[in-house]
């Protein structure tokens, strides 16, 4: 998704970049004037060159928030804030609009000049104009920058292959389970918060692969209160149309009992229409609490069970086209 966007160069490396190579150019023409002037079309002809190829490979590479998946624009506006992000792109829109233009203008006075002071005053006056304007979306190139770091770590959902979110209150054992189903290995620890954002794993239902989406944990609190993790975890529950596997921690060691457990559980099912499964997970460490299938994501209890579980019901919708 967005694991391959390009590194983004400051205002001040693009310029260097472009006027260090223009420096190299050269020509050959019995004649001064005419000399002169082949030389500098050539010059600006490579700024112009290396300057609107940069960032148009930027405007290529970065994704229009309209063209997203609705998971991923909400994600975008999350962590990077899709107004800003937006007005960057259109900057750089503008910057090679303005290079193209005064790259025309330019070029004929320097055909038109009558005398070699000329053909240098017109390639100064381009080379500054040039400048400020890569100066001036200093800004939007920063912000891309910005915008690179926060949405590379972001895993590719597969909105084709079929999608289990495995949601709960912080530190219930979520990511304990997606390590024992799937490829995926996020961190675990015995404290709340562990998880930062989302990730992803695949397992496999027979030949069919699903992918299994670990979340940060949820408190009981409306999306206006929560902080940026969570807000992940909700949207996920939100935007995507995955199978839900909700943990509950009857054992409380989690450091929620399990009402404020249930409230969570009650969150969520208004967060996520389709199908809920809910599991007791820490079986190992506590009595049951007859809330749903009981295991444990640290001794393997259960898991068979509820592999089983998971995949019939997704056999049930289909497998779609690319699920091998
Ligand atoms: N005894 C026991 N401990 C478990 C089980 N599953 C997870 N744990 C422990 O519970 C703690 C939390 O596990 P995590 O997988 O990090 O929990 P989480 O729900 O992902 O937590 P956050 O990411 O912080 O929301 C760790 O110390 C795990 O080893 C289990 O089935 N039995
Ligand atoms: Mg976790």
């Amino acid at each position: 998704m967005f694991e391959n966007l390009p590194t983004v160069l400051s205002s001040g490396e693009i310029l260097d970049k472009a006027f260090r190579r223009a420096v190299r150019v050269s020509a050959y023409h019995p004649d001064r004037l005419k000399r002169r002037k082949i030389k500098s079309l050539s010059r600006l002809q490579t700024v112009r060159d290396i300057i609107t190829s940069t960032l148009e490979g930027y405007l290529n590479a970065f994704p229009r928030p309209e063209k997203l998946h609705p998971f991923y624009r909400d994600l975008l506006d999350l962590l990077v804030g899709e107004e800003r992000y937006r007005r960057a792109l259109s900057e750089l829109d503008w910057a090679v609009d303005m290079i193209l233009k005064l790259y025309k203008s330019y070029a004929s006075k320097i055909r038109g000049a009558r005398a070699e002071e000329d053909v240098e005053r017109a390639r100064k006056a381009f080379y500054g104009r040039v400048s400020s304007i890569v100066e001036d979306i200093g800004w939007a190139l920063d912000e891309l920058a910005r915008a690179r770091e926060r949405l590379r770590v972001l895993p590719s959902i597969d909105p084709e292959t079929p999608l289990v979110i495995v949601a709960g209150a912080p530190n219930v054992g979520k990511s304990q389970l997606v390590r024992a189903l799937s490829t995926a290995e996020p961190e675990v620890a015995s404290y709340p918060f562990t998880t930062k954002r989302v990730h992803l794993g695949h397992m496999y239902c027979g030949p069919h692969r699903v992918q299994v989406l670990d979340t940060p944990g949820l408190l009981d609190r409306p999306f206006s209160r929560m902080k940026e993790p969570e807000r992940q975890a909700a949207l996920a529950l939100r935007r995507l149309p995955g199978l839900v596997v909700f943990l509950f921690d009857p054992s409380e060691t989690c450091g929620y009992d399990l009402e404020y457990q249930r409230a969570v559980f009650e969150d969520v099912r208004r967060m996520h229409r389709g199908r809920v499964i809910v599991v007791e997970n820490k079986a190992d460490i506590s009595e049951p609490a007859g809330l749903g299938l009981r295991i444990s994501a640290l001794t393997g209890q259960g898991l068979d069970e509820l592999k089983k579980i998971i995949c019939d019901e997704l056999g049930k919708r289909g497998w779609g086209s690319k699920t091998r």
